[in-house]
């Protein structure tokens, strides 16, 4: 494997936004860093000195991988600096909470292969989640080499939004790769999302010319990925750039996202100031300009519902971790009130 001297705060993606958040102190005091891989059990920081494994507590803020961190001279960790961009869905499972994706992404690579795995309502998923972090989305569509209607396809993602760049290729073939070299400028942060299996670290070796990351074979029967990728890594570019691996997702819920989705479904929004009543729920209410864009083929229903459904997973999840929040909030209270009591007590008031 290549070994590549420590870059500077700079090529790691330092941004005047993040020096305007430090005091004095903190500029005297604490060591600086940004987090590049996050496993079960272990955050690894990369600061101008070399890497870092740092040092959390149950009190610590929540840290993600593309973090900027503050830490001491034991790596204990001390802030994580506001983030410019953050991905987050709501935790996998029966979890009631948010699950912290990335942290100070300047573009997001969606990663859909070309084979079994094509699905137009996970992309649009994805979308929302980079609308919502006001990050530009891009779209890869892997082994192209595998696929008979290669056009078609990207024909189809690019209805999604004239705007979005599209890209179809071998990720397999480093020629291909040219393409997506342009996303790769000095101090740009890239993230690679989307299902396991889809090509996301072989696309990320390729990118960086050699084999940083392990890749596997996708399972025969259903083409389904083996979840071969377990943790995100940001890894520095030669030439400027950085870009991140991340696990792929088996589920991707949307919470607190409805900026997001509305962005991602602009044309039903230009449609919905249309309609007669306000609160159209763009079912069976009279002049409803949704409902006759579908009669009149301009837009599809599959837009419709898929909008539908993301705004009311959202809106259901929303609802979900504020309640949650709420108790959790009525329960601290209740704490404090106790120990202060308690304290009363012992000191014979
Ligand atoms: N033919 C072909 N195979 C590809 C292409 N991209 C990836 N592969 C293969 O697909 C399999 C999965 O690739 P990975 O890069 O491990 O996929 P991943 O998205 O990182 O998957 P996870 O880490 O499980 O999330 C590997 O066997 C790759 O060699 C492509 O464009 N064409
Ligand atoms: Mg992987
Ligand atoms: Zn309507």
């Amino acid at each position: 494997m290549m070994t590549s001297p420590t870059p500077t705060l700079t090529e790691l993606g330092w941004k005047p936004f993040f020096g305007q958040q430090l005091s004095l102190d903190e500029y005297n005091d604490c060591k600086l860093g940004r987090i590049i891989e996050q496993h079960r059990n272990k955050v690894l920081a990369l600061s101008e000195q070399g890497q870092h494994s740092l040092i959390l507590t149950a009190n610590s803020d929540r840290v993600c991988v593309g973090d900027w961190v503050l830490f001491d001279e034991s790596d204990r960790l001390i802030r994580v600096l506001e983030r410019q961009s953050l991905f987050q869905r709501k935790a996998p499972g029966s979890k009631v909470s948010t699950q912290l994706i990335a942290a100070n992404i300047d573009s997001l690579m969606i990663v859909c292969s070309l084979n079994n795995d094509f699905n137009l309502n996970r992309i649009e998923r994805y979308l929302a989640i980079a609308k919502e972090a006001h990050v530009d989305p891009i779209v890869v569509l892997t082994k192209a080499d595998q696929c008979s209607d290669v056009d078609v396809k990207k024909q189809q993602v690019q209805a999604l939004d004239q705007l979005m760049m599209v890209h179809t290729l071998n990720a397999l073939e480093p020629s291909e790769l040219i393409a997506l070299t342009a996303y790769c400028k000095a101090g740009n942060t890239i993230a690679f999302l989307g299902s396991s299996g889809v090509g996301k670290s072989t696309l990320v070796n390729g990118l960086l010319g050699y084999h940083a990351l392990d890749t596997g074979a996708i399972r025969e029967d259903d083409s389904k990925g083996r979840h071969t990728t377990t943790f995100r890594a940001l890894k520095v570019l030669p030439h400027g750039g950085l870009l991140m691996d991340t696990p792929g997702m088996r589920e991707l819920q949307l919470a607190e996202c409805e900026q997001g989705v509305n962005e991602t479904f602009s044309e039903i929004m230009v449609l919905a100031n249309q309609c007669r009543f306000s609160d159209c729920q763009h079912e069976s209410e009279p002049h409803c300009a949704v409902q006759q864009a579908i009669t009149s083929g301009e837009l599809e229903l599959r837009r419709l519902i898929s909008y539908q459904k993301l705004m009311k997973e959202q809106a259901f999840n929303s609802a979900t971790l504020s309640e949650k929040r709420a108790k959790d909030k009525a329960f601290g209270k209740m704490i404090n009130r106790v120990q202060n009591e308690a304290k009363g007590l012992k000191q014979g008031r």
